[in-house]
This record gives C-alpha cells, structure tokens and sequence, in this order.
C-alpha cells in the first residue's frame, strides 16, 4: 500500500487526523509556538495529562487524548535546541520523527500531522530540518508502516512550506 505524504501550509489544530504532534519542550508544561496554539484549542484537561506525564527528554515522545482538538490523540516530542549542528541535533531531530511514528503505530494511527519541529524557538535551520523529518519519515515507514496511510507536514509561512515540498521532490523514490 502506497502511504501518502503531502505539505499542508496552515494550522495544525484545525486538522482532522488521528493524531498531530507537538512540538514540546522537556517539561511537557506548555510554551509559545504551536505547542501553545495546541494547549489552547485542546484545552486545560491536556495540561492535566502532561503534568501527570512528568516530562520528556530530547529525542523522545509521549502520547496523549486530544481533547477539544479534531485530532484524536496528540504525541508530544521535544526537538534539539540548534547549537549550530555539532551536538547530535540531526540525530535528535530525526529521533523526534521515528519515535512519534513508533507512538503512533502502537495507537493505531492512520493519519498524523507534524509541525516543523524545532524551526521556531529552538532556531533550527529549516532546510536541513525539513530534510531530516522528511528522510526520516520516508525511511521509518519503509521499514514498518504499521497502519500509517496518511503524513502531512504541517508548515507554517511561505519559506517553510517551500522547504518540505522541495524535501519531498528530492527524497521521492
Ligand atoms: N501550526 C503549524 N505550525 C505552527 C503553528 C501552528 N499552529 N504555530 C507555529 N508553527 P515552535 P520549536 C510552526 O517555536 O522550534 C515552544 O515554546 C513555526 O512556524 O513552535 O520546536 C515549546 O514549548 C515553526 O516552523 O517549536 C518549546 O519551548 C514550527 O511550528 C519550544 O517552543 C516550530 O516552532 C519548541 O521550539
């Protein structure tokens, strides 16, 4: 089955998937960015799950309900913080996307939306990001799709929406 991967430039809230991933700091508390839009539109009973979660590390993920979100599950990672590339961000980075995928395959997952995981405040630089989720993404699911039919990445702004559609054209089989 051939699994779909397509550029949605918008918000992530609004989408109608099973599952949309946040991208969270180690706290798991909150923040700017999307992981506010996300708290916002799910509401205070997903802060409640996260703090009972108890935090994070780099690299990895969490699942959670979605609440008031259309997305029934949100899966929670928490990308590096760019140092200018010599602190393993690549690695974390793509270990951002092969760790949600693996959530979402236990979940039961069919769609799921990320955002363009550390690109914000954590100032990674958006072409090499978007190489890395998209590789990632392509390679993970080659390996073991599970039930996954159906990745959209979420981009924000005209530059970063550029940079996944070229990521995509260039990693096409
Ligand atoms: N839908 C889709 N993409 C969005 C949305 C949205 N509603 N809002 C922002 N983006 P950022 P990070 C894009 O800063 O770099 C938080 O405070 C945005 O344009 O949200 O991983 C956390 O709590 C950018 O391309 O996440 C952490 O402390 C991308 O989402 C910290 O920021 C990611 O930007 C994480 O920083």
């Amino acid at each position: 089955m051939k699994i779909r991967l397509e550029v949605f430039e918008g918000d992530i809230t609004k989408l109608e998937v099973d599952a949309i991933v946040n991208a969270a700091n180690e706290s798991l508390l909150g923040g700017g960015g999307v992981d506010g839009a996300i708290h916002r539109a799910a509401g205070s009973e997903l802060l409640a799950e996260c703090r009972a979660i108890g935090g994070c590390p780099t690299g990895e993920a969490r699942i959670t309900k979605g609440y008031d979100l259309p997305a029934r599950h949100v899966i929670h990672t928490v990308g590096p913080v760019w140092h200018g590339g010599g602190r393993s961000e690549d690695t974390l980075l793509g270990s951002c996307y092969r760790n949600s995928l693996a959530l979402a395959r236990e979940a039961g997952v069919k769609s799921i939306a990320f955002p363009a995981i550390s690109t914000g405040v954590y100032r990674f630089p958006l072409e090499r990001a978007a190489r890395v989720a998209v590789v990632t993404v392509r390679d993970e699911l080659e390996r073991d799709p599970g039930g996954v039919e159906h990745v959209i990445f979420s981009t924000f702004g005209h530059e970063a929406t550029d940079a996944f559609r070229r990521a995509l054209e260039e990693s096409a089989p």
